[in-house]
């Protein structure tokens, strides 16, 4: 494994508010961010805004601002919600910034010196939401965007172009060396069946039809169009081509930092396809891994800024906490598949899995070490009940499971891990009967050893979900005794850890939710009437 990582979300649009598709991307990147912390690894985390094109350059004529002021008011709700969901990243890149329009137009210098950038006419489809060109085959005899469904324009103006047959061939050679560099798998098909054998276009690089981008310095009346402006952002962040490059050198040009990007499956092709040519064109490396998750949906269409049927995070973390909506989107979209956001779902999987198991285990736990032993968790004794080493080898499985999932980006997977344990520890309650042994002066070991072990399946869970549940996981801490300054992630291998620590019974950390009432606001929420 290799010792550093350098992570990035997409760098969203700044043309109108972000929504909890976008947050979805960011808390599943900051969970990774967050876990490969926890396990003692530098990760150097990017997430951005992506300020130029027509779009944006419409929406701020139509709300009577100028681009720049446009995009500042809407960045400002950017970090806003990334404060409000305890985002962990190091750096925030502004494709305004000059530290990034500068580089810019050295490597469409660059790209233009070496031939692989040249000058033409461009005629196609064009979808001006999706800011895409499109082939024939791909908008269909419907004409219809592939991305958006709406229908695409014959469009035709001077135009620079990345030749992209300059590089096909050692981009199929890349796929073929580097199996895992695409996920989910079905992905690296789609792009070759799709994009790279019907014949791939050469990609267009600049307009003249707007003005708000970055003016190319050979021809300023044409703008680098959006996609290498975009994608670039990876790179400038860390200071390519600034003079300053020891962020770049040290997260990617060192062999021994692993570099991932995560993305929405609606812009696959421009990073599995475009990114590594460009890449290949500066004489750079190429990243270890593209994730490509998946969409979520409202009701039965993809929820998009431009069809305005969005849900907007504020208002549910206002009411249910930070760490509601984090866990709900880390556990009930399985990472890489599409998913959904509804109330009904949102309500339950809070009620099923925070409020129910893992709150009522760590209230129960701490209420019979009150009960029973005056606060004061038992040392641990060794196996002293006939289930103890069943759960014990649950947890120790557990984790193992937990660490390669998340390794591996198996996000959902690695949290389905760690509920077992939750779950496992409950049922163990029943088993062991802990009010029976209570009252049996001869089973007073075992009842000290079932409340070590319930005490210690409770702090490895906590542990395991701290990437997820960023103020939860600390609180519940508390209630097991435990100094927030003396963890670390080691001690949930350390059976003895928890040993006489003094429990504080606290607030409950997820109260149950009434259904009817909650999901009667959530879906307000969603019909825009709060
Ligand atoms: O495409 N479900 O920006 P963008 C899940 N600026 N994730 C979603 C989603 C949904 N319904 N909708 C959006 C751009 N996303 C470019 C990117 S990168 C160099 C340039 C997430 O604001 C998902 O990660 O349209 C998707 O890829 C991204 O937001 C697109 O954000």
């Amino acid at each position: 494994m290799k010792k550093r990582f350098y992570i990035t979300t997409p760098i969203y649009y700044p043309s109108a508010k972000l929504h909890i598709g976008h947050a979805y991307c960011t808390v599943l990147t900051d969970i990774f961010a967050r876990y490969k912390r926890l396990r003692g690894f530098e990760c150097y985390f990017l997430t951005g805004a992506d300020e130029h094109g027509q779009k944006i350059e419409k929406n701020a004529a139509l709300a009577g601002k100028t681009p720049q002021e446009f995009v500042d008011g809407i960045v400002e709700g950017f970090y806003k919600l990334w404060d409000l969901l305890k985002i962990s990243n190091n750096d925030f890149i502004r494709t305004t910034q000059t530290r990034h329009t500068e580089v810019v137009q050295k490597i469409f210098s660059k790209m233009l010196e070496q031939g692989d950038i040249y000058l033409s006419k461009y005629k196609g489809w064009y979808c001006t939401p999706c800011e895409s060109f499109w082939t024939d085959t791909q908008v269909g005899p419907d004409h219809i965007c592939p991305d958006c469904g709406r229908p695409v324009q014959v469009a035709e103006e001077e135009a620079y172009f990345f030749k992209t047959q300059n590089y096909v061939d050692s981009l199929m050679k890349f796929y073929d060396e580097n199996p895992k560099f695409l996920t989910p798998e079905s992905r690296k098909n789609e792009m070759i069946n799709t994009f790279i054998k019907p014949g791939l276009d050469d990609l267009c690089v600049s307009r003249t039809s707007f003005s708000w981008g970055i003016p190319i310095l050979e021809n300023p009346k044409h703008v680098i169009y959006v996609w290498l402006d975009a994608l670039t952002n990876y790179i400038t962040a860390l200071g390519y081509g600034s003079g300053n490059e020891s962020l770049f050198k040290k997260f990617w040009e060192d062999d021994e930092t692993e570099i991932i990007h995560i993305l929405g499956a609606d812009i696959t092709r421009f990073h599995a396809i475009y990114w590594p040519m460009f890449l290949e064109s500066l004489g750079l490396r190429k990243p270890d891994r593209e994730f490509v998750h998946g969409l979520l949906m409202m009701k039965d269409s993809k929820m998009s800024k431009s069809k305005g049927n969005v849900v907007d995070p504020f208002p549910l973390v206002e009411k249910y906490g930070v760490d509601a909506l984090r866990y709900y989107l880390a556990r009930e979209v399985t990472f890489g598949q599409d998913g959904s956001f509804t109330p009904e779902l949102f309500v339950e999987r809070i009620n099923m899995d925070l409020a129910n198991s893992l709150g009522n285990l760590l209230n129960r736990t701490v209420s019979m070490i009150n009960k029973y032993f005056g606060g004061e968790i038992p040392q641990y004794l060794g196996k002293k009940t006939a289930f103890d080493g069943e759960l014990e080898s649950l947890i120790d499985l557990s984790i193992k499971r937990y660490e390669s999932f998340m390794d591996d980006l198996k996000i959902t997977e690695g949290i389905t891990a760690v509920m077992d344990i939750v779950a496992r520890a409950n049922k163990y309650i029943d088993e062991t009967t802990p009010w029976a042994l209570a009252k049996d002066e001869d089973k007073k070991e075992e009842l000290a050893s079932v409340m070590n072990h319930l005490a210690r399946a409770i702090f490895v869970s906590g542990m395991l979900l701290k990437p997820v549940l960023v103020n939860a996981s600390d609180l519940l801490f508390a209630q097991l005794g435990i100094n927030l300054e003396k963890v670390s992630y080691d001690d949930i291998f350390n059976p003895s850890f928890l040993d006489r620590k003094v429990v504080n019974k606290g607030e409950q950390l997820f109260p149950r939710l009434d259904n009817e009432v909650e999901i009667a606001y959530i879906a307000s929420l969603m019909n825009g009437n709060k």
